[in-house]
């Protein structure tokens, strides 16, 4: 082999062995650059005869080309390769499934109440709302709370900064002081009727909502939902209330032969008192008595601080709890899972 075909095949060589365009262009100055080893041949020329010149330049010529050649090819040959790369990178594989946008739904809970609520108003109940934070006045004394009685301490309530006699300054400890606000606002827009001797529509409201206390364990959270509910008139009894309160629990529930007791209890609030348990008669709670909710018929104080007579209006209560029921309803064993915001616990209520 000559020298210029040796010269043509290091090239190529050194060419092949470049990885990227800038080894590439080191390779190519070392042969066709200022002081490459093509352009030092050229300048070996100057001494030689006109003929020499001529066959010998020819020569180089042929190298030279055969190296430029060989150069462009590299060059191509690396481009192709990091558009490969390139695509392979970016490839998009569009038999795959799309990515969801998560739905999102309603709390248990919530979905609860949106039940109590339909129930009660197909029975007439209109739906209460009102302040969380609260005075003590709609919160206990116009509840007939003694001024002694332990719900007021600190212990078992929540208080607030800033409270004076007639401030709110608690967090509500139950939500019938929404249905005091109600009926006060019933009376007065019927005040007209009740002075001229004439009857007012009855009340007949419930109030589901947020409450209250200081309580914090397996079946307690500080914060947890109540739904209570008022029907008072010039004839409602203790009847209405089993009438009312078994349709609500029978449909609810979904369950036509879930059968109620009322066992005596006390409440400030109402007089005489009485707790709530249903049996089912068939699944898997089926036999065993459980505690639903509290009642009573609304005690005469009370009644008065709606500013009504008690001699002339009478009526009943009752006070239930959202998060049981739905832990009844659905099979849930730990309260806290209501409160936790754990999505794979939620999103099984969708
Ligand atoms: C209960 C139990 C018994 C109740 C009483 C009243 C009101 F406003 F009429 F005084 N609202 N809710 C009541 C009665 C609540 O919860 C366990």
């Amino acid at each position: 082999m000559n020298e210029l075909d040796s010269l043509v095949e290091s090239a190529q060589q050194l060419f092949a062995q470049a990885v990227t365009p800038a080894d590439l262009e080191n390779a190519k100055a070392q042969f066709l650059g200022k002081s490459g080893r093509v352009t030092e041949l050229m300048k070996g020329m100057a001494q030689l005869s006109v003929e020499e010149k001529k066959s010998r330049g020819a020569a180089i010529n042929v190298a030279k080309q055969a190296i430029e050649a060989a150069l462009t090819a590299r060059r191509q040959a690396l481009a192709d390769a990091e558009l490969q790369t390139q695509l392979k990178a970016e490839a998009l594989d569009v038999s795959l499934p799309g990515r969801r946008r998560g739905q999102g739904g309603l709390h248990p809970v919530s979905l609860t109440l949106e039940r109590i609520e339909g129930i009660f108003a197909s029975m007439g109940f209109d739906v209460a709302d009102g302040p969380e934070i609260e005075s003590d006045w709609f919160n206990f004394t116009a509840l007939n709370t003694p001024e002694d009685h332990p719900a007021r301490s600190m212990h078992d309530t929540f208080y607030v900064e800033g409270g004076t006699e007639t401030a709110p300054n608690l967090l509500r400890t139950h939500t019938s002081p929404m249905q005091v606000r109600y009926a006060v606002q019933h009376v007065k827009k019927y005040q007209a009727l009740l002075d001229a001797g004439q009857s007012m529509p009855e009340i007949r409201v419930i109030a589901p909502g947020r409450t209250y206390r200081v309580d914090s364990d397996a079946t307690h959270s500080p914060m947890f939902h109540q739904c209570e509910g008022i029907w008072i008139g010039e004839n409602v009894s203790f009847k209405d209330l089993k009438v009312v309160f078994t349709d609500f629990c029978r449909t609810f529930f979904e369950s036509d032969d879930l059968v109620l007791r009322f066992r005596p209890s006390f409440f400030p609030f109402t007089e005489p008192s009485a707790e709530i348990d249903i049996q089912f008669q068939t699944g898997p709670l089926a036999g065993k008595w459980l505690e639903v909710a509290g009642s009573g018929q609304v005690h005469p104080n009370v009644v008065r601080n709606m500013g009504l007579d008690p001699e002339k209006y009478i009526g009943f209560a009752f006070g239930m709890g959202p998060d049981r029921l739905t832990m009844l309803r659905y099979g849930v064993n730990d309260l806290r899972l209501f409160f936790d915001g754990d999505i794979r616990f939620l999103s099984q209520f969708q």
